[in-house]
């Protein structure tokens, strides 16, 4: 089958994209996009889950409508954020959006039972309370227990297009219920949630094929033949199995979140990768993910958003280009900035109550940001080279982010070495991917990169001398350690 589809949906968008191969290079071509946010409601936040599977339905009928008669199918989302199903295959309550401040003390309760280095020595997974552990621990007991299956987003996608229940690896270990040495979910983990195993299906590995489209859709829509193949459904696992890494580079996954870090073939769960809160999600094909969770463009698109989408996220780059360099800072991590009322207002805050001039215009908002981002990517990539005691040589930005060139310019400057941004499709790419060396057409994930590299321009940025680069390093420095220590 020539045809692969990856249906990628972000915290801020979702699109499904075909990829062929044609004499050795990977065409892409965007069949649908769609916008995606949570909503608020009384106080909760919830994800549309069906508007997703409709999205899903209408780009394969588009799909349809362009010629693609059959076509191979893998999906990926965000993480952690799931689906409670009962017996009869049914969803039984609105999906919570990882921001809902339901958990803003979890973290802290469930220390007084299992400890973090408990937890971290089992699972690896940085503690942060968007975590699904959290999350199942502060849900209904009653509407818990009472759930036949717990399917993370994307399984619940595969699901209803095939009414095959998986719990896709790379996703699972998210939960930060995995356990790294039976590979399987921790039974005390799952003991102290109350939950039984069989509540979660079996562990799928990418790669998988799942099977074609659930009849009773083909009945009712004009669709493809599809096959659907089970990708890396987290969709930063593919997003860095679509980054044609070298040797000795670490990667930014650059979208709604800033993932900073390196892949590896062995955990790291030191007790001081645990206290810098440095995470090991798993990978395809035997990886590990040894990275942080950064803020990211999160910041911006909240304050375009606060501004009724009046400027394109170029526009804002644009202006906050002719700004002066960091004159404000923020420490992007602080969790007041996880979901704020309004970003704009936060922002201002923390710059008023740290002695900084307060950012007014959208410029000097975006710049702020921009800025910040930028230096938090100097502290962290620091703190993994001790991590991992190995000097990295250059730094792969890929998604969205990769497009933003003031950004990757100004993340060469600070960290004085070489960036290396794109491709910006790197998640669509990977979930492509998946699916090529699922089917034969690609040997295993290293041909798979070259392909990717010789297929996609990389653009590169050299670090440009920064007047007083010094100064500002140890301004934000100060500023950092100012305040509590941020994840
Ligand atoms: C990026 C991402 C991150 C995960 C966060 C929440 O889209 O998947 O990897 O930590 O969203 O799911």
């Amino acid at each position: 089958m020539n045809n692969h589809i990856a249906v990628d949906i972000g915290a801020s968008s979702g699109r499904l994209v075909r990829g062929i191969l044609q004499e050795g290079v990977l065409i892409l071509e965007e069949l649908h996009r769609f916008s995606n946010r949570f909503t608020e409601q009384e106080n909760s936040c919830f994800w549309d889950i069906d508007y997703l599977f409709e999205q899903i339905i209408i780009g394969l009928q588009k799909a349809k409508g362009k010629g693609i008669t059959a076509c191979t199918l893998g999906i990926d989302t965000w993480a952690v954020d799931y689906v409670l199903v009962d017996a009869e295959g049914n969803r039984v309550q609105e999906v919570y959006a990882y921001r809902d401040r339901r958990t803003d003390l979890a973290m802290d309760e469930v220390a007084k039972y299992i400890s973090p280095q408990t937890i971290y020595e089992k699972t690896g997974i940085q503690k942060l309370s968007i975590n699904t552990l959290y999350q199942l621990y502060v849900h209904s007991k009653e509407e818990l227990s009472g759930a036949d299956q717990i399917l993370l987003v994307p399984d619940y996608l595969y699901y209803k297009l095939t009414g095959r229940k998986i719990n896709e690896v790379t996703n699972a270990s998210t939960t930060q219920l995995l356990n790294l040495d039976s590979r399987d979910f921790d039974d005390e983990l799952l003991k102290f949630l109350n939950i039984k195993r069989e509540q979660f299906a079996a562990l799928t590995e990418p790669g998988a094929v799942l099977g074609p489209l659930d009849e009773a859709l083909l009945q009712t829509y004009d669709l493809p033949d599809c096959q659907l193949i089970c990708v890396a459904t987290h969709d930063t696992a593919s997003a860095v199995l679509g980054a044609p890494l070298q040797k000795d580079s670490a990667y930014i996954s650059s979208g709604t979140w800033s993932l900073l870090g390196v892949e590896r073939t062995q955990p790291l769960n030191s007790m001081k990768a645990m206290e810098a809160n440095y995470t090991n999600e798993w990978g395809a094909y035997g990886t590990y993910r040894f990275l942080k969770n950064i803020m990211g463009l999160w910041l911006i698109q909240e304050v375009r958003r606060q501004m009724d989408g009046r400027y394109s996220f170029a526009e804002l780059a644009e202006l906050a280009q002719g700004e002066e360099g960091f004159r404000s800072l923020i420490c992007c991590n602080d969790p007041r900035f996880l979901n704020p009322v309004n970003m704009i207002e936060e922002i201002r805050s923390a710059c008023a109550e740290s002695g900084q001039p307060v950012p007014e215009t959208p410029g000097q908002l975006a710049r702020c940001i921009f800025d910040s981002l930028a230096l938090s990517y100097l502290t962290y990539l620091e703190e993994l080279e001790d991590l991992i005691d190995s000097r990295i040589e250059d730094l792969q930005i890929v998604g969205g982010g990769a497009n933003n060139s003031l950004l990757c310019q100004l993340t060469a400057d600070v960290i004085g070495r070489e960036v290396k941004a794109g491709p910006t499709e790197s998640t669509a790419l990977g979930n492509i991917v998946v699916q090529m060396i699922s089917t034969g057409s690609i040997v295993d994930i290293n041909e798979a990169r070259d392909i990717i590299g010789q297929s996609f321009k990389i653009k590169s940025y050299s670090p440009s001398p920064t007047a007083h680069l010094e100064d500002i390093v140890s301004r934000w420095k100060e500023l950092q350690s100012s305040k509590v220590k941020h994840p």
